[in-house]
């Protein structure tokens, strides 16, 4: 299997979030991604790559060609209004406002986003482009005919919704993918996310379309961030009911329950189907995670990969979250062991 890496990542570093109500170092750090690429490299899987350049057409298929401008703009036009660094919003609409776009770098900055998650230093556009990059880097491996690839994306990507950022997620890498497989022969694509936190941008960025299953596993929005979407009655809308599918299970599940929500998922995505599977492969879902409340143990993490061999599809996995540093290179690891057996 091989694996997909750029070390523009970096550019998104020193970079800060609101946590206890203080603005703190992000979770969210390049030596998660430096673990990551250590653990899965010791595991001789195959040869790391860099990404090659895909340019902003297929990040508009998914995202509004507004919110890409702002995203690419977004750093230059601080910079001409002489800010200083970082970037972090911190107001935003409220239901019953308007949803025009303001003219100022502020107020489009609450515009495009949802929470304080998404903050930007001098290098963070550059990371973020590199980050899809990789994910279409790994897509172009499935369409080439292998069998898996694994996307090491950072930053992640499942919380962003066609026009918002948040959850230290900027552009959908996983969405960008996926559509780029459909519009490239594939009929079906379906995405498993088994992140600790609900994929609220990739359901909301298929909720209405049939061509891609997408099933969550997750903390339950009652108790944790996204707060506002992943309840179990979201099934999908119009052409796209039935194909969204979420376990929200509670703070504190163990593998056990876990597992039979990802048994579930498993045998809605062989009813499907699909010409390809995408996994949104977040490891925050283990015991020690700092920010986070399941606790699967390292060794789960062969038995989940497993469980997805098993749907015999060619599979992309794609980084999302995981922030317990010491620990998730081995649990990544683990997952692509546990399907490559
Ligand atoms: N205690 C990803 O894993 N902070 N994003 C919530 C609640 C936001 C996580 C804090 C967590 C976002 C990709
Ligand atoms: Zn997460």
């Amino acid at each position: 299997m091989k694996m997909v890496y750029s070390p523009r990542h970096h550019g998104h570093s020193g970079h800060v979030e609101l946590y206890n109500g203080q603005i703190l170092p992000a979770f969210e750090k390049p030596e998660r991604a430096e673990m990551i690429r250590a653990a899965v490299e010791a595991r001789g899987f195959g040869p790391t790559i860099g990404p090659s350049a895909h340019g902003l057409d297929p990040v508009a298929r998914v995202h509004s060609p507004a919110y890409v401008r702002f995203l690419s703009t977004l750093t230059e036009l601080w910079i001409a209004d002489g800010r200083p660094f970082p970037i972090l919003p911190s107001f935003w609409r409220a239901p019953g406002m308007r949803r025009l776009e303001p003219e100022t770098v502020d107020g489009k900055l609450g515009h495009y986003s949802f929470d304080a998650g998404c903050c930007f230093v001098p290098g963070t556009w550059d990371a973020i482009q590199s980050s899809v990059d990789v994910a279409l880097t790994g897509a172009d491996l499935i369409r080439a005919g292998e069998a898996s690839a694994y996307a090491l994306c950072r930053p992640p990507g499942h919380h962003a919704h066609d026009e918002t950022m948040g959850g230290y997620c900027y552009i959908n890498n996983a969405a960008v993918a996926a559509q780029a497989l459909l519009d490239s022969g594939a009929a079906r694509v379906a995405i498993l996310d088994v992140d600790y936190h609900h994929g609220n941008g990739t359901q909301a960025i298929f909720y209405d379309r049939a061509d891609v299953l997408v099933c969550n596993i997750h903390a339950d929005p009652k108790q944790e961030f996204p707060y506002f979407l992943g309840h179990a009655d979201e099934t999908g809308s119009g052409a796209g009911e039935g194909f969204n599918a979420n376990y929200p299970l509670p703070w504190g599940t163990g593998f056990a329950a876990w597992s039979a929500a990802l048994d579930d998922a498993c045998r809605r995505i062989e009813a499907y189907g699909p010409d390809v599977l995408l996994v949104s492969l977040g490891v925050d879902t283990f015991k020690d995670d700092p920010i986070s409340q399941f606790r699967l143990d390292s060794p789960d993490y062969f038995a989940i990969g497993s469980r997805i061999a098993k749907l015999g599809r060619p599979t992309l996995f794609v980084q999302e979250g995981g922030y317990a540093v010491e620990a998730i290179g081995v649990n990544v690891a683990n997952t692509l062991e546990g399907f490559l057996q």
